[in-house]
């Protein structure tokens, strides 16, 4: 650790599962995690951060395997491929000190050795497991845990399961993981302390399955092949494999376990509050400090999920919005521990009044006004008024203490509330003191150097106490008050500033949004996009060899093609087969062909079909043609020959 440093810092977030690209619920947790870091790192912590992905399990086996690659190369498109996982945290502005890959070598050599050590230690022991199993959340149920017969969590489906198995003693930490939840700090906040309670150890916990042999896709079991480990075993050693817990790689373990803080999604809690602890304390690790299981991102009332549109897409939502706005909105308006929801209004309505209205406005105000008055500089000769002064001051000044003791207890959106309250009434303060009035006359320009001055003071402070969530815009209103300072010590109060301080001009930080314009435009992409291209399913039925070769198929030359009167459909065709005589087919394709253009062509027909009549005339047999669909309109195209085929040649 550092000399200066405050100590040490451990948060992680949860690691994703690369099975598809992330939406905007994913990033709420990693800038919330992020939010967090960077406030830490400004007290002065020395921080690690850590975040990573969670490659291994089945569902990914099934996803890769559909897509036609290998499991390995399916996540690493999506972890390290363009607008996959890493290029999304960069996007976001995710400043995290480690990422960690399950499938990174040290990672699973490491868990290889504690599943080993558990076995030895006789936590870990072979049996047989029957019982469900949900396939998209990678969980085994008993049948008391599932409700109305699915998964508890994701009302899915779940499958019988049988097989042989590891299981971890976890009913043999029941009694100390209990007393963990209910009598000490350890989960957070509260309600959640309930639910694991209710919905868990009460009916009791019963041993965890926690290996398969059904597929392959995981961390073999070294010493018994055909086990892989359990995902949650693998995912969970994350935090600590990557300070270098049972592997070489890493030498960080002393200075940042146990972890200050997991952040973790409310559905993940029961792994990181039950299992978690279970498990190192069947190893005499120390515990984590703190589990916080926060609320969820809805969208229309229901989860989030990629497939709802561009709504949710990050990518789309930063490019109209701003990175800093949109990491805003999500701390400023939901509180961290209960779900919220996500819609563009609410997102456009902060900007508007939080951003653009109060914080931009005293920004670009305050600044135009020194620049108009005073020119670059402030001058050093001031007059203080103590009775206009003192509340602005004393909020101002006891700020960083209430900002803080919100943000120790992770409330954001709190803590984000009491800098509003001040940039508020810095705004009211502009009113109240009028330095249009003041600029009228020489003797009160030194009142008026004292209001900007107040003025200025206050946005360094609420600049300083927004790094953690704006990091790039506070950086600009720095750069706007002359390069200020904004380090923690500096955020207690006035005084900072040279009197004599420089300002810069700029444009508006968050510009004004136009609701409906926005929405509009918001609603245009979020149109459900139509595949570029789409063939048509192929068929489940097999035809056996004898029954294809009944079709008899055979190149013919068009000597007439016209259409049929009073029909928009259909074209009517004489042909030379190579009979001698001529064959009369009539074929729905008016649409893409004018007779015209077919005369001479060579193509395909099926001509042991029975004789059909169509508008009062006499199709024998059918032409071949290829159809698909092109942004969602069909095409079709006539299977046309070599003209060097003669009539009559049979295809086969
Ligand atoms: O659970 N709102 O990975 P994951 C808020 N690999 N948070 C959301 C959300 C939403 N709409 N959707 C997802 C896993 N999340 C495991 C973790 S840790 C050892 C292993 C959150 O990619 C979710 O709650 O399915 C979870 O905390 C995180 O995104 C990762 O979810």
């Amino acid at each position: 650790m550092c000399e200066k440093c405050k100590g040490n810092f451990y948060i992680t977030t949860p690691i994703y599962y690369p099975s598809a690209k992330l939406h905007i619920g994913h990033a709420y947790c990693t800038v919330a995690t992020d939010t967090m870091a960077r406030y830490k790192r400004l007290q002065g912590y020395n921080v690690m951060f850590l975040t990573g992905t969670d490659e291994h399990g089945q569902k990914i086996e099934d996803k890769a395997k559909a897509a036609g690659v290998t499991p390995k190369q399916f996540v690493d498109n999506i972890v390290e491929g363009p607008g996959g996982v890493k290029d999304l945290w960069k996007l976001m502005n995710i400043s995290y000190d480690r990422f960690i890959r399950t499938t990174d070598d040290y990672h699973v050599a490491a868990i290889q050795k504690i599943f080993k050590k558990m076995y030895d230690n006789g936590d870990i022991y072979k049996g047989v497991y029957k019982g469900k199993y949900c396939k998209p959340c990678e969980s085994f149920w008993t049948e008391s845990q599932l409700k109305d017969g699915k998964c508890p969590d994701c009302g899915g489906e779940v499958q019988d399961a049988e097989e042989e198995a590891y299981f971890f003693r976890l009913s043999k930490y029941a009694d100390r993981v209990r007393d963990l939840l209910e009598n000490t700090d350890f989960l957070e906040p509260r309600s959640r302390v309930n639910e694991m309670i209710n919905n868990f150890i009460k009916p009791g916990l019963e041993d965890l399955c926690v290996s398969r042999t059904s597929f392959t896709w995981g961390i073999p079991v070294d010493f018994d092949p055909g086990h892989v480990v359990y995902v949650w075993i693998d995912a969970l050693f994350n935090y600590m494999t990557a300070l270098g817990f049972e592997n070489d790689r890493y030498d960080d373990l002393e200075a940042f376990w146990p972890a200050d803080v997991h952040f973790v999604g409310k559905e993940i809690v029961r792994f990181h509050s039950i299992i978690w602890p279970a498990m190192l304390m069947s190893l005499n690790l120390p515990l984590p400090k703190k589990v916080y299981g926060h609320g969820w991102l809805l969208l229309d009332g229901g989860k989030m999920s990629k497939s709802k549109g561009n709504v949710v897409d990050p990518y789309v939502l930063a490019e109209h919005f701003g990175v800093d706005a949109l990491r805003f909105f999500l701390l400023r308006t939901f509180p961290f521990g209960s779900d919220g929801n996500f819609s563009n209004e609410a997102l456009i309505n902060t900007i508007n009044v939080d951003l653009a209205n109060d914080l931009g406005n005293l920004v670009s105000r305050t600044v135009a006004m020194a620049q108009k008055y005073f020119g670059e500089r402030l001058p050093a000769a001031q007059t203080a008024d103590e009775e206009k002064d003192a509340e602005l001051i004393a909020m101002v000044s006891s700020l960083r203490d209430k900002y803080e003791e919100q943000m120790e207890k992770f409330a954001f959106q709190n803590a984000l509330a009491e800098v509003f309250k001040v940039i508020s009434r810095a705004n009211k303060y502009i009113d109240e003191n009028a330095p249009w009035v003041l600029a009228k006359s020489e003797e009160s320009k030194p009142r008026l150097a004292r209001v900007l001055y107040n003025l200025l003071e206050t946005i360094r402070v609420c600049g300083g106490l927004l790094t953690p969530f704006m990091p790039d815009t506070a950086a600009e209103i720095a750069k706007r008050l002359g390069g200020a300072r904004m380090d923690w010590d500096s955020l207690t109060g006035f005084g900072v500033l040279p009197a004599d301080v420089a300002t810069v001009a700029g444009p508006a930080l968050f510009p004004r949004i136009d609701m409906d314009k926005e929405l509009a435009a918001l609603e245009e992409l979020n149109k459900p996009a139509v595949p570029a291209l789409e063939i048509q399913p192929y068929a489940e039925e097999k035809v056996d060899f004898d029954t294809f070769c009944k079709s008899d198929l055979r190149a013919v030359k068009v000597k007439d093609c016209q259409s049929v009167k009073k029909s928009e459909k259909l074209l009517m065709f004489t042909l030379d087969d190579g009979t001698g005589t001529d064959r009369q087919i009539l074929s729905g394709i008016a649409k893409y062909y004018k007779p015209e253009e077919l005369v001479g062509k060579t193509l395909v027909a099926i001509t042991n079909l029975p004789p059909r009549k169509m508008m009062g005339k006499q199709s024998n047999g059918m032409l071949l043609s290829a159809v698909h669909t092109e942004k969602g309109e069909e095409k079709l195209n006539l299977v046309i020959l070599s003209d060097d085929i003669p009539a009559g040649a049979k295809l086969c």
